[in-house]
Order: C-alpha cells, then sequence, then structure tokens
C-alpha cells in the first residue's frame, strides 16, 4: 500500500489554521527559525526491517493484523511511514531475517518508496535451520575455530548483500557471554572476537564501516564479551578507522549516564550511531520517548554539541535508527511516535542557548546552567517538528493521518489477519 501525497495534503487542512497558530506562538521565540526548520527536514532515522511485526518476549507474541509477510511488504509499510513523516528515508536488513533475493528489484522497490538501505545487521545469536554448527555457546568468541569461521563467513555473506543493495555499513550485535563464573576465559574470548572481527574487517570495502554494538546482559546473564562502551570502543580501536561503537539506549544498565558516554565517544571519532529506545528496566525495547524523555534530550543535547565542535554533519555524519518492538501497540504507530520523539528531542537540543551555557559551565553558575537547559526541554517544539514536516510534504500529524486513512485497515484486507513478520 502506498498512500498518495494528496491525501496526506487533504487530511493537513483539518490541522492547519490550529497548527498556524501553535507554531506562530513558540516561533516567535526562535531566534535561528529557519535553521532549525531546514536542520529538522533533513533529519532521518532508520526503520529496522525488524520492527515492522508486533514483538515479543520469551513468553509470548500477539500478532497485529496485517503484519508484512515478506520484505517486500516491510518496505512498503517503510514506505507509509516515511510519507507520513517524512524523517525516515532508509530501511536496515538483518540477514538472514530479511534475505534480500533479488536486490535488484528489492532497490527498485525501495526507491519507489523514496528509500535506501542502511547498515545491514548480522546475526549470529540463533542457530539457522540449515546451520552446520551452534552458537550455543557463543560465535565470534567461540572456543572452536570452525564456529568462528562460520560466524565471520556469515557476516561476510551480509556485507555482500549490503554491497548489493547499497548499503555502507556493517552492524554487528555479539550475544556472546557466559552464564556462570568459570565458564569462559575472558581474555581468550575477548581475544577471539577481536581476531574475527579483524578478518571481517579485511572484507570491508574501502567506503565502508563496520559498527560494534556492546550490551551488558542477556541472552547470557554473567558476561558478555562486549559488554560496554570501553570493550566495544577497546575493539573499534585496534581495527581501524572504519570501525566505532554503536550505542543502543536499552543496552546500559539503570542509572548509566548514557549522554556521558556519548559526548566521549564523540569528541574521539568513534560514535557509529544509535539504536533508539526507551526502557525502565533493562533492554525492554519500549517507544522512543516513552520513559525518559528527558534524558534523550539530554543525549541530543550533546550529539548537538559535539558534532558542531567537530563540524559535523547531524543529519548524515552517524547512523541514526530505531530499534524497538514490543507486544501491544500497532508497529507503524508506535514507529511514527519513535520518529516523532527523537526529532522533538532535536529540535529542544536545538534551541539551547548555547553561548549562554558555556558562560555558566566557565562560571561554575549551576543554577544557570540547569534554567538553560530546562528552558529548551520545556519548550514545546512539537509545532516546529510539524511545520518541517508539512514543508516536506509530510503529515502535521503522523499517528493521526495513519488512524484517518486507515491503513491497518486495508493492510489487514491485503495481507490478512493471521500474518506474522519475521524477526525476534
Ligand atoms: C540486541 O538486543 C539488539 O539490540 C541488536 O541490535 C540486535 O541486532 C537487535 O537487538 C535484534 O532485535
Ligand atoms: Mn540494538
Amino acid at each position: 500500500m502506498q498512500i498518495e501525497r494528496h491525501r496526506i495534503d487533504e487530511l493537513n487542512q483539518r490541522y492547519l489554521s490550529n497548527h498556524r497558530r501553535r507554531f506562530e506562538a513558540v516561533a516567535q521565540d526562535v531566534a535561528n527559525l529557519d535553521t532549525i526548520l531546514q536542520k529538522l527536514g533533513q533529519f532521518n532515522i532508520a526503520i529496522p526491517s525488524w520492527a515492522l511485526g508486533t514483538g515479543g518476549t520469551r513468553f509470548g507474541r500477539f500478532s497485529g493484523g496485517g503484519e508484512p509477510r515478506s520484505l517486500e511488504e516491510k518496505i512498503e509499510d517503510v514506505g507509509v511511514i516515511h510519507a507520513l513523516n517524512q524523517s525516515s528515508n532508509s530501511i536496515s536488513l538483518h540477514i538472514p531475517w530479511d534475505i534480500p533475493n533479488n536486490a535488484a528489484s528489492i532497490k527498485a522497490l525501495a526507491a519507489q518508496n523514496g528509500l535506501h538501505f542502511d547498515a545491514v545487521n548480522s546475526n549470529t545469536f540463533q542457530d539457522q535451520p540449515r546451520q552446520k554448527l551452534s552458537y550455543k555457546f557463543g560465535s565470534m568468541h567461540h572456543t572452536d575455530k570452525a564456529v568462528r569461521r562460520q560466524a565471520i563467513e556469515h557476516n561476510i555473506e551480509v556485507i555482500n548483500y549490503g554491497i548489493e543493495l547499497g548499503s555502507k555499513a556493517l552492524s554487528v550485535w555479539l550475544s556472546d557471554g557466559s552464564n556462570f563464573p568459570g565458564q569462559l576465559n575472558f581474555r581468550k574470548a575477548f581475544q577471539n572476537t577481536l581476531e574475527s572481527l579483524q578478518e571481517v574487517y579485511q572484507s570491508l570495502p574501502d567506503d565502508w564501516k563496520i559498527w560494534i554494538e556492546y550490551k551488558p546482559y542477556e541472552p547470557n546473564f554473567y558476561s558478555t564479551t562486549i559488554g560496554d562502551w570501553g570493550q566495544s570502543y577497546l575493539l573499534a580501536s585496534k581495527l581501524g578507522a572504519k570501525a566505532s561503537t554503536l550505542v543502543d539506549l536499552g543496552h546500559h544498565l539503570q542509572g548509566t549516564n548514557i549522554e556521558q558516554i556519548v559526548a566521549v565517544l564523540l569528541m574521539e571519532g568513534k560514535l557509529a550511531g544509535f539504536h533508539f529506545n526507551d526502557s525502565k528496566y533493562g533492554d525492554d525495547d519500549l517507544t522512543v520517548g516513552s520513559i525518559n524523555p528527558y534524558q534523550l534530550f539530554l543525549i541530543f543535547s550533546e550529539l548537538v554539541e559535539g558534532m558542531d565542535a567537530r563540524g559535523m554533519d547531524h543529519a548524515t555524519s552517524i547512523g541514526w535508527m530505531i530499534d524497538a518492538s514490543h507486544n501491544v501497540k500497532d508497529p507503524i504507530e508506535d514507529l511514527l511516535q519513535s520518529v516523532q520523539a527523537i526529532k522533538i528531542a532535536y529540535a529542544q537540543a536545538l534551541l539551547i542557548n548555547r553561548p549562554a551555557l558555556v558562560e555558566a559551565q566557565i562560571s561554575n553558575d549551576v543554577t544557570s546552567a540547569q534554567e538553560i537547559l530546562q528552558q529548551a526541554y520545556r519548550t514545546d517544539v512539537r509545532p516546529l517538528v510539524a511545520e518541517a514536516s508539512l514543508l516536506n510534504g509530510g503529515a502535521l500529524n503522523p499517528v493521526a493521518t495513519f488512524r484517518q486513512l486507515k491503513v491497518r485497515e486495508n493492510l489487514i484486507k491485503e495481507r490478512g489477519s493471521k500474518t506474522v513478520a519475521t524477526g525476534l
């Protein structure tokens, strides 16, 4: 299903006068309004191919109706999201959940929907039906060289799929770890991982990157071989310039100061990008901004400051992607909400009075520093985000428009009510 532009325009008319009033109210206090609207208009967040179906936990999965049954249908769903928000112009594939069997036609379909391919993701955390050796005790860190070889070859295969699609990065998350003290020699496990990644690194085309994701626990509950940003950073440093650290917001222990991690990685030129989601307890994969929007804002505050300090293009110099899924919402609505939350946090970060903040920091005026940050955070920037979407031909209110256009009802008619998308 493709949404025609004129249908979005028609629905925008309903919200227009209300929007204008709200927009004028906030715009009059924004000094660099045009720049902010332009930056918001250029900002895109990739959609993961595995988030388009209803997710699940190990206790169950409650599929919604009209879920995409193939990669083609997943691309169409991302096309719907992008038509509505004009901010999701790429899709990130997870192999082998979504193998592009005919790259040329998949690429053409994506282009028809205004999309390109973001990073490709490998999967050595599950055994596949025809796989020779098991990943039960890990993949790249495995004690058996043959298992490590299989994992290396899988990653090279994923790079090759990505080359055909025009991707420019391989994103690696390893579930390798241990469940009990004594199970693993940490040093050897790390060394094996490094050597395996080095082989993968050698297969990267010149203009490619490798992004290394970390996670403290799950599925292993005693140790994870790439458990935190330090371990990921160490690997990325040893690998070379094409390697950097990917931050998944859900991959931190409670209370971790993620914004500080982001600031340091950015300073070192080793921040690959993000997997956005939100969480209350662990890797909960909840809608971005649903639990702790202030943390998201603080992360964006560091991003804007750190990227500006290095002269980096906000929209394109690192990878922006959602990595979320859950049981109870329509996946497209969830993704629309997530993208909005990211753009809101970004807009608020752009509003921060930087010179005043620098002044407050230099003079150790802690009270003013907090006031300055919260002045931006407490500004209702939703009309700015809506205006940027409108200027790009998107919906003023993506979720409401999705509902008014009865997209899900149409997808159920087209695909049936008992479909299950691939993914976790
Ligand atoms: C692992 O929890 C993770 O964040 C990795 O990015 C995986 O590729 C993704 O989730 C799969 O759901
Ligand atoms: Mn992730």
